[in-house]
């Protein structure tokens, strides 16, 4: 029986913590949400906010790839036609930043959020091996329109563990998604950030919430400790 400390309860529920039924999620560590030029710091977010988690989450990768455990990478992004952009989406994206820029556009890193352009690449630091799984994308979520769930059922995994950004849209809307499935979920809150802060602490409150509404949450070094 092997649990993390976390908050609300110790996670998993269960005691089952394992490399065989566990995957690291590394969500969207892509230029366009963390690196200059990309499309959130066209947007004229603060960067420093979406990088802290950088140096958190490859020391974590590196552990969980030397244990064995599953590492599973997402990138968001749309086809270079666009044709699965919706358009609520394109217009939403032109409304903050400079020069009406958005989805789809030209940006310093190419077009911003669209497949095979160099912002879209996840940042070199924390490049998946070849034998890692990558999910595509187009939303939020990391199962909608995607074959993630069909691999997770395929490898008999149970925990998840989320990290990546943003805590707020994209690492929620996964964790959201993976609990109703019955997925048991821990979101490490030193490898996630928000381009708001006060995001971010909110949305690791909501999971505290009616004895974890989505899972539980912890810091890397709590896992780590766990797995020592
Ligand atoms: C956003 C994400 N924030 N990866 N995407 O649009 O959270």
């Amino acid at each position: 029986m092997t649990t993390v400390s976390a908050q609300p309860y110790a996670w998993p529920y269960n005691g089952d913590l394992r490399p065989e039924n566990t995957a690291l999620i590394v969500i969207d560590m892509q230029t366009d949400f963390c690196g200059q030029g990309g499309y959130v710091d066209v947007m004229g977010y603060d960067l420093s906010l979406v990088q802290a988690p950088i140096e958190p989450i490859r020391k974590t990768m590196a552990h969980l790839r030397e244990g064995g455990f599953h590492i599973i990478h997402t990138r968001e992004g749309h086809r270079p036609d666009l044709a699965d952009l919706p358009a609520n989406k394109r217009w939403r994206s032109r409304q903050i930043g400079a020069n009406g820029v958005g989805i789809g556009d030209d940006g310093p890193c190419g077009r911003i959020l669209v497949r095979g352009e160099p912002g879209w690449e996840i940042i070199p630091t924390l490049a998946p091996l070849p034998d890692e799984v990558v999910i595509d994308k187009p939303g939020k979520g990391s199962f909608y329109a995607t074959d993630l769930e069909l691999i997770l059922r395929t490898r008999g995994i149970e925990n998840l563990i989320l990290t990546g950004i943003t805590t707020d849209v994209c690492v929620h809307t996964t964790m959201r998604d993976a609990n109703d499935r019955g997925f048991e979920c821990l979101l490490l809150s030193d490898c996630t950030a928000a381009t708001d802060h006060g995001n971010h602490l909110a949305a690791l409150k909501m999971i505290t919430m009616q004895g974890g509404v989505f899972g539980a949450h912890a810091d890397s070094e709590a896992l780590l400790a766990a797995l020592a």
